[in-house]
């Protein structure tokens, strides 16, 4: 073998290197058979595809249609309870009408609704009644219980936390063979979170019949969809996880109802999860406490409000001749009577209920010794009102 000149050594092993890498470590592609399906039934304005219209009962459809109204009606009446004083912070449904309801209809009473803040609607559908939520918003404890045999996990205002304790539910139905499912609701924002994360890989690795349901509401709280992630899509996420994800028109309620079925029915008959992001938008406010204005253009706004998923579910409706303007006129009487009679009953239970200093007995056993002043404080402003109050 020839010697190797000293100024000959670099090359020489550059060669080698080069050699070494080609051979045991080979640059290859792995090709993944992944696409996320993207589903709409009802046009914007309300039109339909008939090839792909689902199965569901005119009896349900109606359903559904008053549920969506009493929502947005709900809805209102929140806001401007809230504008005058009668209860606390409130996180509006308006324009997620078709992407809570369409999914959560699927469900069997056994199964599991797990919301995050935003899902009144849904929590109306699974029995959860107005003055509940009335109450909770309130402020008052009694509007957080939920009662013995609904079964709906409470309010999670942790953004994200709620998608694990889905998966919770969903190991516990494994391990007691049964064959429910559990439906989690979050937002855009939740799927920055590392719980959503660790939940679709829990989700995913345990077989768990869980339902992910995104509701890309195009807002987390002042940040646009735009800056939460570089993903195209966000049901592409679940692909990392092994797990199907379909994007879905969150704005009609058949195609909502269509890929919530099938993701239901797969969970339950031992396929695992399934990731919708329902895509929607938030037509109000994040909550009472905030102002939208600053952030977004009226446009964009008015823009969704053109595709009203309440709308457009009307139109299908009509169009197939079971709603007419006679019936929506009763529907919306009928609505607005409920929701006045519930408001009626939360406030006379407002005043019987909840002594205020009680929101000391909740949090420790042996309250520390600041919280013992704040207490002794607001004790004494209570009795000198009370005084006042009976002088006149
Ligand atoms: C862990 C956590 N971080 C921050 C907040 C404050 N917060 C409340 S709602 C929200 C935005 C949530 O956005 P998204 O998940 O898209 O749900 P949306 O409000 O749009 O329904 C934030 C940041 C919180 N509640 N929890
Ligand atoms: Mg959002």
């Amino acid at each position: 073998m020839p010697a190797i000149e000293p100024h000959d050594y670099a090359a020489h092993f550059f060669d080698i290197t080069l050699c070494f890498r080609r051979n045991a470590v080979p640059r290859t592609r792995i090709d993944l058979p992944y696409y996320v399906e993207n589903l709409s039934i009802l046009d914007h304005e309300g039109n339909l595809d008939q090839e792909l219209e689902p199965e569901i009962a005119d009896d349900l459809l109606l359903r559904l249609y008053r549920a969506m109204v009493k929502a947005r009606r709900f809805d209102e009446r929140m806001l401007s309870l809230q504008r005058q004083g009668r209860i606390g912070t409130f996180a509006p449904i308006r324009g997620q009408e078709a992407s809570q309801l369409g999914a959560i209809a699927v469900l069997r009473d056994d199964d599991w609704l797990v919301p995050a803040f935003r899902e009144a609607a849904a929590e109306m559908w699974r029995g959860k009644t107005i003055e509940s939520i009335l109450l909770y918003y309130g402020g008052f404890d009694e509007g957080g219980h939920v009662p013995e045999g609904i079964n709906n996990l409470p309010v999670a205002v942790p953004v994200g936390s709620q998608t694990l304790h889905a998966v919770g539910l969903g190991m516990a139905i494994n391990y007691r063979q049964g064959d429910q499912v559990a439906m989690v609701f979050f937002g855009d924002g939740a799927t920055s979170e590392g719980d959503f994360h660790e939940a679709m890989n829990f989700a995913a690795v345990f077989n768990t019949p869980v339902v992910f349901v995104c509701q890309n509401n195009q807002w987390a709280i002042s940040i646009p969809r735009k800056n939460q992630t570089r993903s195209q899509t966000l049901a592409q996420k679940a692909l990392a996880y092994g797990v199907p994800g379909v994007q879905v028109d969150g704005n009609d309620v058949l195609a909502v109802y269509a890929a919530a079925k099938e993701a239901v029915d797969r969970a339950r008959s031992g396929g695992g999860p399934t990731l919708l992001e329902n895509v929607t938008y938030r037509m109000s406010v994040h909550t009472t406490a905030d102002d939208p204005k600053r952030y977004r253009k009226d446009e964009e706004v008015e823009e969704w409000e053109r595709r009203d998923p309440i709308v457009r579910f009307e139109k299908y409706l009509k169009d197939k001749g079971l709603l007419n303007d006679e019936q929506i006129g009763h529907i919306e009487e009928e609505v607005k009577a409920e929701i006045q009679a519930a408001i009626d009953r939360a406030e006379l239970q407002m005043k019987e209920l909840g002594d205020p200093l009680e929101m000391f007995d909740h949090m420790y056993a042996e309250l520390p010794p600041y919280l013992k002043e704040q207490r002794e404080e607001l004790r004494q402003l209570l009795a000198a009102g009370q005084e006042e109050a009976s002088h006149g």
